[in-house]
């Protein structure tokens, strides 16, 4: 790893032959539809990559939406980079660490990186027994709970929303923001709960010309304002965070540790939303966490919705020093009626949510809902026999 960290063993030894690689999408409904500034969904669509290996299976899961409106990637075009540019880069006899060395030819595509990494981790893990924080040499602990509250049809079903996440017992509350729905929002729910932790989402709705607007915000004492302005900048967010005294976080911005510091560097944001999805996975999370407490920035785990595939990876990070703040990882039936994986994610008296200790990402995934959920699956690598065969297309889209 970097931050001149040692590399450890596991990531030195040799992948050795792997059976079986599939790639499977998944859709699975909302509780209830989720709404910010740049979409609103009501299902996850999700690429899975399940990997068979001598008796064991371990999983990925790709952050990315079928829509290109949070992030430039998608489901399919993940699928497309993973099946055709990142597995043929896969040889018995590379370690990890070398196969990593090998996805840096491959530009951008982070979530597919991720996706593809985090699922080779998991099978790292397992051949050990160990479950990711072990394997990482983190001690276990339970983590802090915050959750992500979409947009609402009017100010008391916000109201309403934020009164039952606070009796829930979140540490703390994020609502999301944009144009026209933004201050007398935020001052509704700020004038109903003056204690609360409360921090605002606007999803790059806003441009620079926007600054005096968005000082109105400051009045309101939130711990922060996530991606003001465009997913794609770093620089006008230095400029508007001058002329805050909210602290600024960057969520869509940052891709890789070299974001982050240059974020750091120009004064951009004051806090890192780090997913491990966005910047290309587990271990580069890993390193931005370090980085971040290495400058005395706080950060935290972001989420995007994932089913407990990617939840409990999510919980699994936060074993990692760096992560200082409670982050979007919420209740499994915030999300869904019926997720992919046992136990479901539960809060405890206290609000935090228990590191779970089984191997790998540490929980089961049922294989009969994967099934119930299928959209498509895709035979991407098989040991001794044909490669690229699509072994199932359900269409139910
Ligand atoms: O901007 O953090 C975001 C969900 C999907 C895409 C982007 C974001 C989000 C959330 C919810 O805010 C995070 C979660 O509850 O997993
Ligand atoms: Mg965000």
């Amino acid at each position: 790893m970097a931050n001149d960290q040692p590399v450890p063993a596991w990531m030195e030894e040799p992948l050795g032959v792997i059976d079986r690689i599939e790639l499977l999408t998944v859709s699975l409904p909302f509780v209830a539809p989720f709404g910010t500034s740049v979409a609103t969904w009501s299902c996850k669509e999700a690429l899975l990559v399940r990997i068979a290996d001598k008796g064991l299976v371990a999983w990925g899961e790709c952050v990315a939406d079928p829509d290109p409106y949070y992030a430039s990637e998608t489901t399919t075009s993940a699928r497309h980079i993973i099946r055709d540019f990142l597995l043929p880069e896969l040889k018995p006899d590379y370690s990890l660490a070398q196969l990593l060395e090998r996805f840096r030819r491959v530009r951008g595509n982070e979530m597919a990186k991720a996706a593809l990494e985090n699922a080779l981790l998991d099978l790292l893990a397992k051949r050990r027994g160990l479950p990711l924080h072990g394997l990482l040499g983190f001690a276990p602990r339970r983590i802090m709970s915050g959750i992500s509250i979409g947009f609402q049809d009017d100010v008391p079903s916000l109201l309403a929303k934020v009164e039952e996440a606070a009796a829930s017992g979140y540490h703390r509350v994020k609502m999301k923001i944009g144009r026209g729905r933004d201050v007398e929002w935020v001052r509704a729910v700020r004038q109903r709960f003056p204690g609360l932790a409360l921090m605002a989402d606007a999803n790059g709705d806003y441009a620079i010309a926007d600054a005096g607007h968005l000082a109105a915000l400051d009045g309101f004492a939130l711990t922060m304002i996530e991606q003001p302005l465009s997913y794609h900048d770093i620089f006008l967010h230095s400029l508007l965070q001058a002329r805050l005294i909210t602290p600024l976080c960057l969520d869509e911005s940052i891709h890789s540790c070299d974001d982050a510091e240059a974020a750091i560097a120009l004064k951009s944001c004051r806090v890192i939303n780090i997913k491990q999805g966005r910047v290309g996975g587990f271990l580069e999370a890993v390193k931005m966490a370090r980085l971040c407490a290495a400058q005395d920035i706080p950060a935290w785990s972001g989420g995007m919705d994932e089913t407990g595939i990617g939840r409990a990876l999510n919980i699994q990070l936060q074993a990692a020093p760096g992560f200082t703040l409670p982050g979007d990882t919420s209740e499994t039936r915030r999300y869904f009626h019926e997720d992919i994986v046992e136990p479901p994610v539960l809060l405890d008296k206290e609000g935090f949510i228990a590191m779970p200790q089984g191997p790998g990402i540490g929980v089961d995934v049922m294989e009969t809902r994967v099934e119930k959920y299928l959209l498509d699956r895709e035979l991407a690598r098989e040991h001794g026999g044909a490669a690229r065969q699509k072994a199932k297309g359900k269409s139910k889209k």
